[in-house]
């Protein structure tokens, strides 16, 4: 997939790979032709993008522009700025000259700026002064509120709120997941750690296995990629028996509510991606579709609760169920990353003339769904390699 044959030769020669400086590069005059060309794949759901990133410097700048762009409703922007640092993402070691990028794809002239100003100055200027924005600033504060999205946070800005102080003297009415954001806002902007899902995971099973045996759940999201810590934990829910998975949602939210480990939820019927990006026709088994948005509270140690000492907080957790007759494709949906997700859909449409959603393959050449029970079976009818999640890092 990558063609990293100079890489190797070099190392064989014993030259120096691991330059990170550019005066020392500079006072080296190293040769184009010592330079590692790559070769990549242009859909991230054709590389193995694994954890280990040689280019975090680039990722970083590219990350913060795409966010930045997400902020302020620009969507296509932000897709551009998520694609060119999935591609540096996926480099198999570190990028030192701009004459290395010849020839990749996914990007385009604004990153290919950005990496520039990296690789000379060490700091991209356009990343810099939007850092260092109000606006920017204003909207990182007020969207890491759970329930807050860009367009809401927007709305407050151009009413003169920038931070959680002024929304709280504003007397802005704020919904229940906003009032529950705010409340717990330090907890929920602390990443969650492994062990944490972990505890979180025991505490799903328990609750599934006390309202119906045999149901399963996975942990999806972030931490089946392997990830160490994440923004929120995702679990999947189904039994074995098609039908079973019916109205096992509230039971399992009203066991969690009864033993005190919820303090905020919100079911509802269908999930965005059915709503957004299912097959064009719409599929009678999809109504059943359910998702729980919560927050959970997880109980830190054995201490003793005392008024200034808290011992437990609040994480972010979802809750999916799905029948065990979709459910490859809702693991395969919720595993991630969101653009490694996003460039599955694409090439599934693009390429194939098929529509992937989380619960579905329909293939419009032949006009049918394509029946799955494994996350490699979706792959082999999408013609792609398979990817194991570890590397879906896109
Ligand atoms: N997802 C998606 N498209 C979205 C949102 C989510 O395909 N717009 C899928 C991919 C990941 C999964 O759902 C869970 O979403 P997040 O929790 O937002 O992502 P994550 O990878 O688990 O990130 P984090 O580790 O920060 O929770
Ligand atoms: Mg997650």
């Amino acid at each position: 997939l990558l063609d990293v044959s100079w890489y190797t030769e070099s190392m064989r020669a014993g030259h120096p790979v691991e330059i990170t400086h550019r005066h020392k590069l500079q006072e080296q005059q190293i040769s184009e032709a010592e330079v590692a060309l790559f070769s990549v794949s242009s859909y991230a759901c054709q590389r193995r993008t694994t954890l280990d990133n040689h280019n975090s410097n680039l990722t970083d700048a590219l990350s913060l522009l795409a966010e930045n762009a997400e902020l302020n409703n620009e969507d296509g922007r932000g897709v551009a700025f998520r694609r060119a640092a999935a591609l540096m993402k996926a480099l198999p070691t570190q990028v030192i000259s701009m004459s290395q990028l010849r020839g990749l794809p996914c990007l385009g002239e604004h990153s290919l700026r950005v990496i520039k100003d990296v690789l000379e100055n060490g700091v991209s200027s356009e990343v810099e002064s939007t850092k260092q924005s109000k606006r920017y600033k204003a909207l990182k504060i007020l969207t890491g509120i759970f329930g807050v999205g860009a367009k809401t946070a927007d709305r407050w800005i151009r009413e003169g709120i920038y931070n959680l102080e002024q929304l709280r003297h504003s007397g802005q009415t704020l919904n229940r997941a906003q009032k529950s954001g705010l409340e717990h806002y330090d907890d929920l902007n602390e990443p969650v750690t492994k062990a944490e899902a972990d505890a979180i995971g025991e505490i799903v099973q328990k609750a599934v296995d006390s309202v119906l045996t045999g149901s399963q759940v996975a942990l999806t999201g972030g931490f089946r990629r392997g990830k160490l810590t994440g923004h929120d934990v995702d679990f999947l829910i189904t039994h074995p028996e098609e039908g079973k998975e019916v109205g096992l949602m509230p039971k399992v939210v009203a066991w969690l509510e009864s033993q005190g480990f919820l303090l905020y939820q919100k079911t509802t019927r269908n999930s965005y991606l059915e709503s957004k990006d299912g097959p064009a026709r719409p599929a009678s088994n999809m109504d059943r579709f359910e998702r729980c948005f919560s927050i959970f509270k997880l109980t830190k140690g054995k201490e003793q609760e005392t008024a200034s000492h808290k011992i437990w907080r609040a994480v972010r957790v979802d809750l999916v169920v799905s029948p065990i007759s979709q459910f490859a494709f809702a693991v395969l949906g919720w595993t991630g990353s969101k653009l490694f997700e996003r460039e599955l859909r694409r090439w599934a449409g693009h390429e194939k003339n098929m529509s992937l959603s989380s619960h579905a393959l329909f293939d419009n050449t032949q006009n049918k769904y394509l029946r799955a029970t494994s996350e490699e079976e979706i792959f082999a009818y999408l013609g792609l390699e398979y990817i194991p999640p570890s590397e879906r890092n896109a």
